[in-house]
């Protein structure tokens, strides 16, 4: 009897700002490693998801929401999103099924016709339409691009995640186990603690601050013998009166992100964690090259 073939390779997700990318890949790997708001542009790096089944591995590669970008931030963003593009074996495009999109659908299909990898797409939040709504949307999108396969889904409710998956382990070529299978991401924790602390943000502040915000962290002290993970981070403003907003009326905002942020953090390091919070106004950091890449950007 022949053994099994091992089957692996990457993936990357991209499609435009807040369709769901981010929501997916956590729904698929059963874990949040990847944080997500109701606000566009929330991702801003390149976020490794790995998932693990019996013969196969799959490579998530999320990426940030392709727009139109003026800022020097958003501009690296949208690189980092079609630098995924190459170099991976297949592609899985999400789209909105309620909100078009299609400025940077057309710029993103664009780019795909220029690569001969494999497309799956996945019209996402189908749980937001009429049943009668999908068909008609399968069948403007075949037309777009000779895709692998069309998947209607809802990435937050878990609606047809499995079929989809199924389409894109079909295409899996044999491959080595790129990663041990106890690896989940390649981001180390202290990255991921910093995007849950300004996924607080972009959940809690209003319209422009969170546009405005970076976090880093400062110190990450694991304590084994106590059980404890002692952390410190700092978000980053471009003005005072952002830094007013964050703080809150008698800390009452920067003691709610604290809050939330630590109970994700707790979830993903498996222990208690103790964070403190600092604000400091870096003016104009989203435009400062050197900055940005100082905050990992
Ligand atoms: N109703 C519904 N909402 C969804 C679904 N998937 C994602 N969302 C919501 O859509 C919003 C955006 O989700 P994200 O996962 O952050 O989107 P994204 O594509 O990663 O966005 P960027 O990182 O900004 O490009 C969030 O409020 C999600 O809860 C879905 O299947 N149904
Ligand atoms: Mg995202």
């Amino acid at each position: 009897m022949s053994k099994t073939p091992f089957k692996s390779g990457f993936i990357a997700i991209i499609g435009a700002p807040n369709v769901g990318k981010s929501t997916l890949l956590n729904q698929i790997l059963g874990q949040k490693i990847s944080i997500t708001s109701e606000k566009p542009q929330t991702t801003r790096t390149r976020i490794l998801g790995v998932l693990h089944r019996p013969h196969a591995q799959l490579i998530f590669l999320d990426t940030p929401g392709v727009h139109q970008a003026k800022q020097t931030l958003n501009k690296r963003m949208v690189k980092v999103a079609l630098g995924a593009l190459s170099d991976v074996d297949q592609i899985l495009y999400v789209i909105d099924a309620k909100c078009r999109d299609e400025g940077s659908d057309a710029f993103l299909l664009r780019n795909l016709r220029k690569t001969k990898t494999p497309v799956t797409l996945a019209i996402n939040k189908v749980d937001l339409i009429k049943k009668e709504a999908i068909l008609p949307l399968i069948e403007t999108w075949s037309k777009r691009h000779p895709f692998h396969a069309i998947v209607p889904i809802s990435a937050l409710k878990n609606i047809q995640v499995d079929q989809l998956l199924d389409e894109m382990s079909a295409l899996l070529p044999e491959g080595p186990l790129y990663f041990p299978e106890d690896t989940i991401t390649d981001q180390p924790a202290r990255f991921i603690a910093a995007e849950m602390i300004r996924e607080k943000i972009f959940r809690l502040t209003g319209k422009e601050i969170p546009y405005s915000v970076a976090v880093t962290i400062d110190t990450f002290k694991e304590r084994p013998d106590k059980n404890r993970v002692d952390i410190e981070a700092t978000i980053h403003v471009e003005r005072d009166s952002q830094k007013g907003i964050i703080i809150g009326k008698g800390g009452a905002m920067l003691k709610k992100i604290g809050s939330m942020a630590r109970s994700d953090i707790q979830r993903m390091v498996g222990s208690q964690v103790f964070l403190k919070l600092w604000v400091r106004v870096q003016k104009n950091w989203g435009r400062n090259e050197r900055v940005l890449s100082g905050f990992g950007y």
